[in-house]
Parts: C-alpha cells; structure tokens; sequence
C-alpha cells in the first residue's frame, strides 16, 4: 500500500507546472488539452468537493489542500469540507458539488453527481501517463518499455497496446508479468537481455527500476511511480525527459473522464 507523504506533495504548482513544460515540449500539447483529446471532454466550471477521509492511516498532511491547488491549477471550482468521511460526504453534497473527490488508503474515486460517472485514480493514472508517453516526439518506432503491470501499470500497458504501440513488459512478480503476457499480448522484457527504448512508461514503488541499458540519450520516460524509477545521475547522462508528478495528471485524468 504506496501511500503519499507530506513530503511528496510539497510545492505541488511548481511541480506540476514542470511537468506540464515537459509534456509540452514533448507532445506538442498541454496535459489539459491530452486529456481532452483522450476522453473527448471538456470542463464545464465544474465545482469539485474535496471530502478529507480518517480511515486506515488517516488523513494525509496537505493531500486535500494538494487536490485543491490542483483542481483550481486546471480551470475548476473547488472547496475542501470542514467535516471529514460521512459527514463530510454530506456537507459536499448540500454545498451543491458537481463532483465528489475522496479517498482512503487503498481507493481514491472521484464520482460525478450531475451524471452518475465514476473514476479510479489507479486506471486513470495508468492511462494518462501512457498517452502522455505515446504521444512523446520520440515514440515514433512504436516501442515502447513498461516497467510494473501492477493497479497503475497494467491499465497503462493496455491503453498502449490499444494505441497499436509494441508493448515490452516487465515485472519482477512473474505472475503478473505471465499475467500481462497472456491477456494484452505484450511481449516480455528480460534485464538479461536488454535493449534500447526511445520511450518508457514505469509504474513502482521502487527506486532504480529501469536499467541503465535501456535508457536512449534524450528518451522520454513518463512514470507515476513514487520514489522516481531514476537516479539523478542517469537522469542527466542520458538527458532523460521526465514526466514524474505525485497527484495532479492522475487526478485531472480521473476528473476528463467522468465530465
Ligand atoms: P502495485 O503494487 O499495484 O504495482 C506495482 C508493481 O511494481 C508490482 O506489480 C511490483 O511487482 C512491481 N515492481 C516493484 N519493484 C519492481 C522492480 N524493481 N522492477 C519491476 N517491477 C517492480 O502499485 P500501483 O498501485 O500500480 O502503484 C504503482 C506506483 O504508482 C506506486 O508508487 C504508487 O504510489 C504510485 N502512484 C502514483 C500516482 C501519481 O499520480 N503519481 C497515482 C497512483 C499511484
Ligand atoms: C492517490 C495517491 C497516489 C499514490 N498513492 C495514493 C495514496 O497515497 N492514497 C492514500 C490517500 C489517503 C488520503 C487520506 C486523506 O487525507 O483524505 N485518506
Ligand atoms: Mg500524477
């Protein structure tokens, strides 16, 4: 259970404004207009109640302030409730919000009141990183390595495949690699035997997932995954484009896909 700190979401802006920067430079668009293209959506002055929820480990020090300064840094209407969990669901919905934002240890959802849709952040997280990683200047072999098949990497592998990209995967639990293999046709992907890839999308909770071998001087790798699969060292040798950002693309994802 990879949970957020305190620490992971500090300057929340800035780091999402730097990431926005990369994706543009890379894809030619803004994460906003990535997410429009994908859902076929638009925001629509939405006002999003952020709901604070005590289960489990509690309540995470700046996570609600951070989806606030996330959901007001794409265009929305938001506000945090005094109350938390039941009766805060309750304050969110008297104070007339579109959309609800909630989660504990092992779910977060954001539901739309208006229409009755639904999103989880780990799909929803999965996916726009590996569209932002697709639409990459550099993706144009159409190869493309995925690190982790997990909550937030399989989903993403799938989009790809779907986006006709060939998907060599890897993970260090065989099963869910075996697992991949043989529902998304992905190929594969052995550390033994590496190869180079201009593009790679990761998604562990681990450090230094992504071999040196692989990396392409200038290769984009869009990851989610928290601490960053790569080392600053590696970072700079290969000139590494890093989309890496702890909440804000999942979350503007969750909320382009239920609008
Ligand atoms: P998960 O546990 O479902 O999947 C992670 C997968 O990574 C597992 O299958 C595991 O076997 C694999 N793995 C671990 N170490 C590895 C290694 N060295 N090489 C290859 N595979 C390895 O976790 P989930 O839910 O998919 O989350 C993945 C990461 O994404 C976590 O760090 C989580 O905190 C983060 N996350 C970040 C979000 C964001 O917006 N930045 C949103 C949601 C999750
Ligand atoms: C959604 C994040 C992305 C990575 N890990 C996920 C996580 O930390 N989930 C737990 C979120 C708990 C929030 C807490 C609160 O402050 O409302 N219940
Ligand atoms: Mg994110």
């Amino acid at each position: 259970m990879a949970l957020l700190t305190p620490a992971d979401l500090i300057e929340i802006n800035r780091q999402l404004a730097i990431s926005d920067e990369v994706v543009r430079k890379s894809t030619g668009f803004e994460i906003k207009g990535i997410c429009e293209a994908l859902y076929g959506t638009k925001a629509n002055s939405e006002k999003v109640g952020i709901v604070p929820i005590t289960s489990g480990n509690g309540i995470i020090g700046s996570f609600s302030e951070s989806l606030l300064a996330i959901v007001r840094y794409f265009g929305l209407e938001g506000f945090i409730t005094e109350k938390t969990d039941v009766s805060g669901y309750y304050e969110a919905l008297s104070a007339g919000a579109d959309i609800v934002l909630m989660a504990d240890d092992y779910t977060y959802l954001a539901h739309n009141l208006k229409n009755g849709k639904i999103a989880n952040n780990q799909p929803c997280t999965g996916i726009i990183y590996a569209e932002i990683a697709s639409r990459a200047k550099q993706a144009g072999s159409k190869e493309i390595l995925v690190v982790g098949l997990g909550k937030v990497g399989f989903p993403g592998a799938e989009h790809l495949k779907k986006k006709g990209f060939s998907v060599y995967g890897y993970d260090l639990d065989k099963t869910l690699l075996q697992r991949a293999v043989s529902k998304l046709r992905i190929l594969p992907f052995s550390p033994e035997n590496p190869k180079k890839f201009p593009v790679i999308f990761e998604a562990t909770p681990c450090p230094n997932t992504i071999p040196e071998a692989v990396l392409e001087q200038g290769c984009l790798v869009s990851t989610p995954g928290i601490p960053c699969a790569l080392s600053e060292n590696l970072l700079e040798k290969y000139a590494v484009e890093l989309v890496a950002e702890p909440l804000g693309i999942g979350t503007v994802s969750m909320l382009y896909s239920i609008f």
